[in-house]
């Protein structure tokens, strides 16, 4: 699967042509980028079936490029540009605060190619030199290398998670695996996972092993054994296959799901009842000598399922989400743990994108992609007219799509409830739409993508003032890319709840803000939506990506307002 390594590809042509100054290409590189990492399907196989076109914001110039580096592994057009300007510049535009100009004139200057290059720069002084900088770009550069450098260690779930998932379908049908499974922190769906851990059970071990190394995608095999090999798959992302024994897969599945502070605590639950917990399985040690060791030592209690190892603990099975020790194996004893949402559950998407700004796709094709994925309602939410780098909207515009959306409402064939609402821009002097033009939304999303000097009363004024809903990815935080906005959280918190305004688990990849460790801790007192703010059809499969970071925070579909039917969502805003 290359989606992601296509997407990279893209993203880093369109960084090198908005360094050229050239006009609206980069606009359309991003677009098709975005376009092709969300797609759940193999960018292969809508290739061979000639139907790159196809796919949104892939036009014809696109596509040839895609088909010539999927024909051929390279691209000259990207060769050339990189020959040109030999920078990594998907890592250096990664630091926050440096966009594509700023990497042209270091590497100008300075001969700056990669973070290495950056951070020397800076430690240095070098930057702070260079005319029209100074010490404030050079302490920028400082405080916020440590977060682009971790880009090049942790890969963001939803990246992963097409690759996890043609992976495990690819080896659950082959003959050699039996059970497969994908564990670690990709189990857990933490934001990010620093590798894919997989877990599997094979009659013919060097079969299995040899599948799994010499697979086309494998572009580097780390290390391999007869139960243990780590390989490199496009993308850049490292799997580690452990082969065990069927009645120790249960305990291997435990173990290799961690976290590890799951694990320990775990563990201690064992030893306070003279027991053994390791991957091998559950063990009475009561009876085993001091002296004699060992992994599989004393009597087996369980390790079979990971039922029969948290059940002979007197736990309930507790799902991966939750294996934080953030409270879970006390919950679990009690048979207290949170009954948590599911996809399923979800019911409507409240914030997504269409052309009217910097989405990819109609507003119908939008409403069509929702009915194919069942949802009852969306909201419509273009940017408002603040945003005018990704196209944001006037009043006059916003018409035109209600006018659409009205014929759409009138379609028979169109089965979705489709509300009419804006991103709002939340500023220094409020929102960026009239009083009036609010009156002509269903709901009003806001969000703030600034970053002003107290974000905390900015954000609490706009609440009293505007009529706002839904207060969308809260923190503005891009995962490895920009830090959360600096928010005293707990007022906003309080302030929306006295509002009636709903605090937005964002779903997309680099988004997935609120935070999961914030959803737990303001669960009683805020109201969630899960939304995919999808610029894309396929960008509305984001959805699980939010649920998966709901779950993390303890969520029941209670705590979701988008589990609800519509008119219990609506009169949750008029109320
Ligand atoms: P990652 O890969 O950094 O996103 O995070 P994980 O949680 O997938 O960690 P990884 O891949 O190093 O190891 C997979 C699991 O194996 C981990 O979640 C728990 C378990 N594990 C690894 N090392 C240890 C250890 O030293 N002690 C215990 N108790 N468990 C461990
Ligand atoms: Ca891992
Ligand atoms: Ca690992
Ligand atoms: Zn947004």
């Amino acid at each position: 699967m290359k989606n992601k390594e296509i997407a990279d590809l893209l993203y880093e042509i369109a960084d090198f042509l908005e360094i050229q100054k050239v006009e609206y290409k980069p606009r359309a590189y991003r677009r098709a980028a975005r376009s092709v990492e969300s797609l759940s399907e193999d960018i292969e196989d809508v290739y061979e079936r000639g139907e790159l076109q196809d796919v949104e914001g892939v036009g014809e110039s696109i596509a040839e490029k895609i088909a010539e580096y999927l024909e051929t592994g390279e691209l000259e057009y990207y060769e050339e540009l990189k020959a040109d300007r030999p920078v990594d510049i998907e890592a250096v535009t990664r630091v926050e605060g440096v966009g594509p100009q700023t990497a042209k004139t270091l590497h100008e200057e300075l001969g700056v190619t990669d973070l290495e290059d950056l951070e020397q720069a800076a430690r240095e002084g070098e930057i702070a030199e260079v005319e029209g900088f100074g010490e404030k770009t050079q302490q920028n550069v400082l405080d916020h290398i440590e977060m682009a450098k971790s880009g090049e260690e942790r890969v963001l779930l939803g990246r992963a998670f097409p690759i996890a998932r043609e992976l495990e379908d690819r080896l659950d049908a082959a003959d050699e695996f039996d059970r497969v499974d994908i564990v670690g922190s990709f189990r857990r769906r933490r934001p990010t996972v620093g590798d894919l851990d997989v877990l599997a059970t094979a009659d013919d071990s060097e079969g299995a092993m040899e599948t799994f190394c010499t697979h086309e995608d494998v572009k580097d095999v780390l290390s391999r054994g007869s139960t243990k090999s780590s390989v490199i798959v496009s993308g850049d992302l490292q799997i580690d296959l452990r082969l065990v024994a069927p009645e120790e897969y249960g305990a291997a599945l435990v173990y290799f799901t961690g976290s590890k502070d799951h694990n320990i605590a775990l563990r201690n639950v064992a030893i306070d009842r003279d027991w053994k917990l390791n991957e091998y399985g559950l063990f009475d040690v009561s009876e085993v000598e001091k002296s004699e060791s060992g992994k599989r030592v004393g009597e087996r209690i369980a390790g079979g399922t990971e039922e029969s190892v948290y059940d002979a603990l007197d736990l309930a099975w507790i799902p991966p989400e939750l294996r934080e020790e953030t409270g879970e194996i006390e919950a679990a004893a009690d048979d207290e743990l949170p009954d948590l949402v599911e996809l399923d559950d979800v019911r409507g998407d409240l914030q997504m994108h269409t052309r009217y700004s910097d989405g990819s796709a109609t507003v119908r094709e939008m409403a069509e992609a929702a009915d194919e994925r069942d949802l009852d309602y969306v909201l419509v939410s273009d940017h408002g007219p603040s945003f005018q780098f990704a196209g944001g909207i006037d009043q006059d515009e916003f018409e035109d799509q209600r006018d659409e959306i009205e014929r759409l409402r009138a379609d028979d064939d169109v089965e979705v409830e489709i509300l009419h609402g804006i991103e709002a821009e939340i500023t220094t002097d409020g929102l960026d739409i009239s009083e009036e033009w609010c009156d002509r939304c269903d709901m009003v999303v806001g969000a703030m993508h600034s970053t002003p000097s107290n974000p905390t009363e900015v954000i609490q004024q706009a609440f009293v003032d505007h009529p706002i809903d839904i207060f969308a990815h809260p923190l503005n935080r891009l995962i490895h890319e920009r830090e959360p906005l600096d928010l005293g959280l707990e007022a906003v918190v309080e302030t929306a709840a006295e509002e009636g305004i709903a605090l937005e688990i964002n779903a997309q990849p680099e988004r997935l803000d609120l935070d999961w460790q914030h959803v737990k801790e303001y669960r009683d007192d805020a109201t969630y939506v899960v939304s995919t703010d999808a610029h894309t059809t396929a960008g509305l499969d984001f959805m699980h990506l939010g649920v998966a970071q709901a779950r993390r925070g303890w969520c029941t579909a209670d705590d979701v307002l988008n589990a609800k039917p519509v008119d219990e969502v609506q009169s949750f805003f008029e109320g």
